[in-house]
Formats: C-alpha cells, sequence, structure tokens
C-alpha cells in the first residue's frame, strides 16, 4: 500500500494571541525536525513579500487605511495567491510550519465585529491544516512579556477580543498546549504533536481543504 507514492509533508499551523511565542516555537519546530532528517520550511502568514502582502503590511504599520471587509479579503487573497505552492511542496515531502494561517484571519476580522461566517466564507477550499496547535496564553500575561510594537492589532484590549473569537473556532481537533510555562516544555510537547502528525502524513493521511 502506498509504495508507487512519495510520502507528503504535514501541513502544521501554529495559531495564538501575539507574544504567545508562535514564531520562536515555529523556528525551533523547522531545526528540530530537520536535525530528525525531515523536510520542512518555516512558512508565516501575512506573507508581506507579495504585492498583496505589502499592503496588507502597509495597513498593520498604519501607513494606510482600509475597509474591514477589504482588509480581511486582501488577508484571505494572500493566502490564495500561496495555495498551489503550498500543495506542491507538501506533495513533494516538506512540512510546512506556518505561523498564523486562516483561524488568524477569522479571530481576528470577527473581533472588529464582521459576521464569522462571512469570515469563514473565503478561506473555503484553501488546504487545511493537518494540525493546529493553538499556544494558549491569556491576553493579561501576553501583555506582560511586553514588546508590543506599533502595529494596529497590538493592544491588549483588542487582544481580549481576538481570545474570545478564537475560542469560538477551537474545535476538538485542535491541540492547546499551555504557552505559559517555560519556552523548553512548550518546545517538547510540541515536537511530540507534530512529529505523530508528520508521521501520519507520512503513512497516507490525505490533504483536505477548509473548512473540515
Ligand atoms: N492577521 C493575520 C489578521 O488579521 N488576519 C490574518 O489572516 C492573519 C494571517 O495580522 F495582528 C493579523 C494578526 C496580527 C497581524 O501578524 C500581523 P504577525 O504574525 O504579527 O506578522
Ligand atoms: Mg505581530
Amino acid at each position: 500500500e502506498g509504495n508507487n507514492k512519495e510520502a507528503r509533508g504535514a501541513l502544521v499551523v501554529l495559531e495564538g494571541l501575539d507574544r504567545s511565542g508562535k514564531s520562536s516555537q515555529c523556528s525551533r519546530l523547522v531545526s528540530y525536525l530537520e536535525r530528525q532528517g525531515l523536510s520542512a520550511e518555516l512558512w508565516r502568514f501575512p506573507d508581506r513579500t507579495t504585492d498583496v502582502g505589502q499592503m496588507i503590511s502597509a495597513y498593520l504599520t498604519n501607513a494606510s487605511q482600509l475597509d474591514d471587509h477589504t482588509i480581511h479579503l486582501l488577508f484571505s487573497a494572500n493566502r490564495w495567491e500561496k495555495r498551489s505552492l503550498m500543495e506542491t511542496k507538501l506533495k513533494s515531502g516538506i512540512t510546512l510550519i506556518v505561523d498564523r494561517y486562516s483561524y488568524s484571519g477569522v479571530a481576528f476580522s470577527s473581533a472588529k465585529g464582521l459576521d464569522i461566517e462571512w469570515c469563514k466564507a473565503p478561506e473555503i477550499g484553501l488546504l487545511a491544516p493537518d494540525l493546529v496547535a493553538y499556544l494558549d496564553i491569556s491576553p493579561d500575561k501576553a501583555a506582560e512579556r511586553g514588546g508590543y510594537g506599533d502595529e494596529r492589532y497590538e493592544k491588549l484590549e483588542f487582544q481580549k477580543k481576538v481570545a474570545e473569537h478564537y475560542k469560538v473556532l477551537h474545535d476538538a481537533s485542535w491541540k492547546v498546549v499551555d504557552a505559559c510555562q517555560p519556552i523548553e516544555d512548550v518546545e517538547k510537547q510540541l515536537q511530540e504533536i507534530v512529529l505523530a502528525c508528520v508521521t501520519k502524513c507520512q503513512k497516507g493521511k490525505s490533504l483536505s481543504s477548509l473548512w473540515s
């Protein structure tokens, strides 16, 4: 079974509030997988390097103003423009560790008051992650870590709303990791969860689409 098919990589998404530790855990995970002899790449959304990504970046740094629906669709378009490359990479055996994905898209926009079903609609048909790991930290604890920058959403009051909207999106398949633990403990837990997911994908778990 499956002998003639190359093992695919896993689509792994890390989600969580700002300052939950997503970015450092994502790069640690990529190094870990590489140490295990696996191919892995670090991805992030928004991907600010594309034309769409530059419009998003201008909005986040307050260099431009956009209607809430418009920026929501740009975030989604930024994932759509990467969809086929993601699929190619996964099918060639590369595991993608992705810092934020559609869940950020829905949580942040619905936290502004947009209808959640409207927010989810443009994500339909994007690749469904094989694993969503949520780095769980309260907005107050995250804010205590300091280092909020000057970007549009980096405010405690707004992060509290985002946390509530992430809760609505949680389902039983998400792996919730306590992000208040020492960084090495978070790292260890993520390594186990991700390795199990990569193994499942190697054994033939099929790729699916959102929302599933
Ligand atoms: N964000 C991120 C969204 O509002 N929608 C999205 O679809 C994505 C992927 O952009 F505040 C928000 C979340 C965050 C901001 O993200 C920039 P980074 O991870 O801080 O670059
Ligand atoms: Mg940020």
